[in-house]
């Protein structure tokens, strides 16, 4: 071929070869699944109840005259199917595409992608969690990040948290990227609740886990100051030639 050939590597890849690097040398596996799954290993197997809102067609792409089908809205599903064919120990890191019918704007697609993680052992804690998303950012950024965990909920998890990091643009002390609170959310996280173990064969009196997700394009728009979601979608030349 004539004339120079550059590489470019999208911001959306960038991040997930960089998370799952991180928690590959922390001992993680990766797992995928398929984008299209039924409301049973969305839903159900994850102790969403009956009634959940996401359940609704205005939040989730049900598949047209295919009963109980959809495209899934987090990568949970895997891990439940996962969890089905694999003894615990294990750990494993899956990062996928998932949907939500919701209208877009400068933060909301109705594509995205996302990383979720999972823990299963004897005797794993909440401590376990918060050391291993501590090695994660220290790998990630290549130096110690302060993170604080805050109480949440999640169907999937309990107790379930909400997990900041110090802000890496100002080191804590306030700026436009943190609003001013030095803090920036960077995922959600908890213990597997008893229930997601259960359904999936696993005896929660001898094995207990954590499990963590976290949305890449929120972390690639952070670390890369892109301040639209759609401009990752849109294979635009003039952002991608940027990486
Ligand atoms: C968020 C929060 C989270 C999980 C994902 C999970 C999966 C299984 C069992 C238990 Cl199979 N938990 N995943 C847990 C807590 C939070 O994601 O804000 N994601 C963008």
């Amino acid at each position: 071929m004539k004339g120079k050939t550059f590489v470019h590597i999208h911001p959306l890849t960038r991040v997930v070869n960089d998370v799952v690097r991180a928690f590959v040398s922390l001992g993680f596996e990766v797992a995928g699944g398929p984008e299209m799954e039924s409301a049973y290993y969305n839903f159900d197997k994850l102790n969403f109840p009956k009634d959940h809102p996401a359940r609704d067609m205005q939040d989730t792409f049900w598949i047209k005259d295919v009963p109980n089908t959809l495209l899934r809205t987090h990568t949970s599903p895997v891990q439940a199917r996962f969890m089905e064919v694999h003894k615990p120990p294990f750990a494993i890191v899956v990062p996928g595409k998932v949907f939500r019918n919701e209208a877009t704007d400068v933060t909301h697609e109705m594509q995205f992608f996302q990383i979720e993680g999972l823990v299963v052992g004897s005797d794993i804690t909440m401590g376990h969690l918060k050391g291993t998303l501590e090695h994660f950012l220290k790998n990630l950024f290549g130096k110690d990040v302060p993170i604080r965990l805050r109480p949440s909920f999640f169907p999937f998890v309990e107790p379930g948290v909400e997990v900041d990091m110090q802000c890496f643009k100002c080191g804590g002390s306030g700026c436009a990227t943190c609003k001013k609170t030095g803090w920036i959310e960077i995922l959600g996280a908890g213990m597997v609740h008893p229930n997601v173990l259960l359904a999936s064969g696993i005896d929660p009196k001898k094995w207990q886990g954590f499990a963590f997700g976290m949305g890449v394009d929120r972390v690639a728009m952070l670390r890369y100051g892109i301040d639209d979601v759609r401009l990752l979608y849109t294979g635009d030349l003039r952002l991608v030639s940027q990486f």
